[in-house]
């Protein structure tokens, strides 16, 4: 299969997070692309090629201006306003505050649209954002035009980006602008599945409401676990979207006969929505030795995924997503390329 890569997501490098009182290196490093690229042209997967470079509207169908906007400028007012080093957030809206005012301040506005502290913004993260973004749509637009499978190897992930909130390393929603970018190109039903170990809780968001997309999670139970406040079993869409959303929340510590029967009931679902194309947001931090996850697959469980959905016999697009497990990360991402590759 091909895939869909940009040297751009380097220009995003987080000089780290505040964890537990510690300033700590950060887990989502330009190192988790580089050998993921690394293991594909190993393994001779397929073709890469770079994105298309698409209009800021095929973003603002999903997001919210002011998000974008924020993105694109927050590290210029930061050095304008005489600071250095990276953009981060340090107040956060709670209930019964202003969620219609959108604060003029900088630092009100990191506080408005950001839900949590290892997501800083650099003078050239919206470089790598923007390229993330159309790694994705491209694939999209590949797919449209009659791919039967693409790799958007996407870097900064997507996942936990709403419309109008950036967080968990993410900045806009790759698979949801891809989602959407396959619907304007004509299908009419398209299903997204994360199997991320963390609940897609921005994905989840975007489309809660719709019946044109049919969101599946597989993760940590969020009792237990990041983003702890979206992702459990009875979040099932509203309005026109219910039903059209399912979440799978599994305990720490999950192997893989579980984990497996959660994708056995996820495909299955997927099937009887009947979509013309499927949107897999491929995290590997599901991985045994992934340093800030809790599951315990093993590497050649990555290939059963794959396989597992190529069976649904539908055209994939595979969005790149988590996996901190860096030097396990190329085998584990491509393992599910080449077990749908291979069958
Ligand atoms: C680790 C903090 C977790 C967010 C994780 C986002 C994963 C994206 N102790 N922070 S796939
Ligand atoms: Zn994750």
């Amino acid at each position: 299969m091909i895939t869909v890569f940009s040297p751009d997501h380097a220009l995003h490098q987080s000089p780290g997070e505040l964890i537990y009182s510690e300033f700590v290196p950060a887990f989502e490093k330009p190192e988790r692309a580089a050998l993921i690229l690394a293991r594909v042209k190993e393994v001779g997967l397929g073709e890469v090629r770079g994105p298309d470079v698409f209009p800021a509207e095929a973003l603002t169908k999903i997001h919210a201006p002011g998000l974008v906007n924020l993105l694109m400028t927050a590290h210029e007012e930061w050095v304008a306003m005489g600071r250095t080093g990276a953009a981060y957030p340090y107040t956060w809206a709670a209930r019964g505050m202003r969620a219609d005012r959108v604060p003029k301040n900088l630092d009100g506005r990191l506080g408005f649209y950001g839900f949590d502290c290892g997501t800083p913004i650099t003078a050239t993260s919206w470089r790598a954002i923007k390229a993330s973004a159309d790694v994705a749509l491209t694939g999209a637009e590949m797919i449209s035009a009659g791919e039967r499978a693409v790799f958007a190897l996407c870097r900064p992930p997507g996942h936990h980006a709403g419309s109008d909130h950036f967080g968990g390393y993410c900045f806009l929603n790759n698979a949801a602008l891809a989602a959407q970018k396959l619907l304007d190109d004509g299908a009419r039903r398209v299903a997204i599945l994360d199997v991320d170990y963390h609940h897609g809780n921005g994905t989840q968001q975007i489309f809660y409401r719709r019946n044109d997309v049919l969101v599946v999670n597989i993760h940590a139970d969020p009792d237990e676990e990041y983003p702890y406040m979206l992702g459990f079993s009875d979040e099932s869409g509203e309005a026109a979207g219910e039903g059209f959303n399912l979440n799978l929340p599994l305990p720490w510590g999950t192997q893989w006969p579980e984990w497996r029967a959660a994708l056995e009931t996820s495909i299955a679902r997927v099937l009887a929505f009947g979509p013309d194309a499927v949107v897999v947001s491929l995290g590997v931090d599901t991985y045994k030795n992934d340093p800030i996850s809790k599951f315990r697959l093993e590497s050649e469980h990555f290939m059963v995924i794959g396989r597992m959905t190529a069976n649904l016999m539908k055209p994939v697009l595979f969005v790149m997503e988590g996996g901190y497990a860096v030097a396990e990360i190329g085998v584990n991402a491509v393992n599910v390329l080449t077990g749908f590759d291979d069958s």
